[in-house]
């Protein structure tokens, strides 16, 4: 736990503050350890002085506004730029290769958007992408809008034409301030050099703040290469975390103690804070169980006896896991982006308590009782001694007794193509807790997201808010990057693997050493799934696959297809030990329902 000496500006609810654990150790240390390299001066001349704006071209200034804007990223504490330059984004792509910070080409900026995602989700910094402006900026979209809906910090640079040719059809121009501000907390058009300061302060500190998510610049050709004045902004190294009032607090403990079969709901924003210690010590001190989402997967370990499994795939899971009996539910960064409320609250009788980043949506069947705003940790500390030894938990362990004894199982499961428990159960077994596997979106997901045991925070990656397939390559190479000393395991189906495996190339390039599987069914699953059972067939879902094994040398990677069961174990050790990417094509039996058992009732949520 940290606590701010300096507080931003002193408010009411401001006399607790808190450093984001994952924001305290800034500046990264891949920055810190090169020493002398940051707020560096360039004194290579630029194209254009500001006042070409203003229609007169002034050569050789001797500082750009791209080197301003560089140098802001710098005290930002970017350490990374993914992207694909363009010839829009000449003058900040010179500029960026002249600082501390390492551009990374991709090629797709897709790819490079998922990095920034994940950088930003695994460090609680921003990650930074990069696209030119016209279709460049296009292929940022879909990575940028995971982001946004996943609530993780992104700041995404896209270039623009020359400001003066805006107001008219021209070569590749598109709005993109219009077509991103959607999927952004913030954007603007860098109109002038004079400005960079404060726009790139803005869009660090919005993506940055709770919840966290998506900002972008626009910056416009002219306006990059034109001479610039002007320092960075100071980066303040802690952020504002507000409490609530001891009122407040004190209602909601009210409601906790008086509460017969007490349950929590804890998701993505546990992990986001870093507040799964607390999170478990309520638990403890409390004896309220906890259930997850599938972004909120680790914080509490899966083996811990007040866990209850993770939630949010059929209509019966959370009957099973004690929800049906609770009269107090309390969600803990749960947000509703990921399943609906309606499902845990169907009758709208439940007491909530929602303890938040930021004030909860309005939902029908999420009217709450406390809106408990601010710092997480603090809450649950506050609340755990007022409610310790006042009350008893609700929950029900049968939702994680059919799952875990089903995984258990599945350990001596001779099927081949194998079935989805032995397949996660051989993955658990080859990683350690703090080890990270990435699933990308399908009904491997669900499998992932229902079945596979996490210990830790921040070791299963599921998107889950837009849910977009494409997502695991890209999210292995930034999860390396950031955490090279962890085994990083990334599970594709083959459908969603072919949309971003050209970032492979990327991957051998940076040297990032993880195990794609591909679980391969030559169709996508999870859309045969659902068409099943609703129509009873199938259509339009079946497909080819090129020989990925193949495919994956051609990138200089080590590949295996499995020809047995005991092959999948004897590969990932294999793969697991190399010092390079590398890829498994491990052929699946979707046969088995990932419903499981008749008992968990119908699906409620889509891959
Ligand atoms: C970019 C994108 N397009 C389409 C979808 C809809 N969708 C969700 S899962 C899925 C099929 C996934 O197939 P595959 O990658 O083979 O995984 P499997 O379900 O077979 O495990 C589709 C088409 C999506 N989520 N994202
Ligand atoms: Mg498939």
């Amino acid at each position: 736990m940290h606590l701010s000496e300096r507080p931003l500006e002193p408010t009411c609810f401001d006399r607790h503050h808190r450093v984001d654990a994952s924001l305290a150790a800034s500046p990264p240390a891949r920055l810190a350890a090169r020493p002398g390299r940051r707020h560096r001066r360039s004194r290579r001349p630029g194209r254009v002085a500001a006042d070409a704006l203003e229609g007169r071209r002034t050569p050789l200034a001797t500082r750009k506004a791209s080197d301003l804007f560089v140098e802001c990223l710098e005290a930002e504490g970017v350490e990374y730029v993914f992207g694909i330059p363009g010839e829009e984004t000449l003058d900040l792509n010179e500029s960026l290769a002249k600082s501390a910070i390492e551009f990374v080409p991709v090629r797709h900026e897709q790819g490079g958007g998922y990095m920034a995602d994940v950088y930003g989700r695994l460090t609680g910094r921003a990650g930074v992408c990069l696209g030119t402006l016209g279709p460049g900026a296009m292929n940022l979209m879909t990575a940028v809008a995971d982001a946004f809906l996943d609530r993780a910090p992104l700041v995404a640079l896209t270039g623009q034409g020359d400001l003066e040719r805006m107001h008219k059809e021209s070569h590749q121009y598109i709005d993109l301030v219009s077509i991103l501000r959607p999927i952004t907390k913030w954007n603007a058009r860098v109109t002038n050099p004079r400005i960079v300061p404060e726009v790139v302060r803005k869009a660090f500190k919005v993506a940055q703040s709770q919840k966290p998510g998506t900002t972008h610049l626009e910056l416009p050709e002219d306006v990059m290469a034109a001479e610039a004045e002007g320092e960075p902004l100071p980066v303040p190294g802690w952020i504002r975390r507000p409490k609530p009032s001891d009122e407040e607090l004190e209602r909601a403990a009210a409601v906790i103690c008086a509460a017969s079969a007490p349950v929590i709901l804890a998701g993505n924003g546990v992990t986001r804070v870093g507040a799964a210690g607390a999170l478990r010590e309520f638990s403890n001190r409390t004896g309220i169980p906890v259930a997850e989402t599938f972004m909120g997967k680790g914080a509490i370990d899966a083996d811990d006896e007040h866990a209850l499994g993770t939630v949010g795939l059929q209509s019966r899971d959370y009957a099973l896991a004690g929800f049906e009996d609770a009269d107090v539910v309390i969600t803990v960064g749960y947000d509703l982006v990921e399943h609906s409320p309606e499902h845990w609250n169907p009758r709208g009788d439940k007491r909530i308590v929602a303890i938040d980043t930021t004030s909860v949506e309005v939902d029908a069947a999420f009217q709450i009782e406390a809106d408990l705003v601010g710092d997480i940790e603090y809450v649950l500390d506050v609340l755990g001694s007022q409610c310790a030894g006042e009350t008893s938990g609700g929950g029900s362990q049968r939702l994680n007794q059919i799952v875990a004894g089903r995984l258990e199982a599945a350990r001596d499961d001779e099927h081949f193509p194998m079935q989805p428990p032995r397949a996660l159960w051989e993955i658990r077994n080859a990683l350690g807790r703090e080890d990270i596997l990435v699933s990308d979106v399908g009904l491997h997901k669900l499998w992932i997201g229902r079945m596979f045991p996490a210990h830790e925070p921040g070791t299963v990656l599921i998107a889950n808010g837009l849910a977009g397939m494409g997502f695991a390559v890209p999210a292995a190479i930034a999860a390396k990057l950031v955490h090279p000393d962890r085994k990083v395991v990334a599970v594709n189906g083959d459908g969603g693997f072919l949309m971003n495996c050209q970032e492979l190339e990327t991957a051998v390039r940076m040297r990032t050493p993880f195990v794609s599987v591909i679980w391969e069914n030559h169709a996508f699953g999870s859309i045969v799934w659902k068409q099943e059972k609703q129509f009873g067939a199938h259509f339009g879902t079946d497909f080819r696959n090129p020989d990925f094994v193949g495919l994956a040398e051609s990138f200089g990677m080590p590949a295996w297809r499995c020809e047995s069961p005991d092959d999948f174990p004897a590969r990932l050790e294999q793969a697991l030990g190399a010092d390079r990417p590398s890829l498994i094509v491990l052929p699946i039996d979707y046969s088995i329902d990932v419903a499981i058992s008749e008992e968990l009732g119908t699906e409620t949520v889509a891959a």
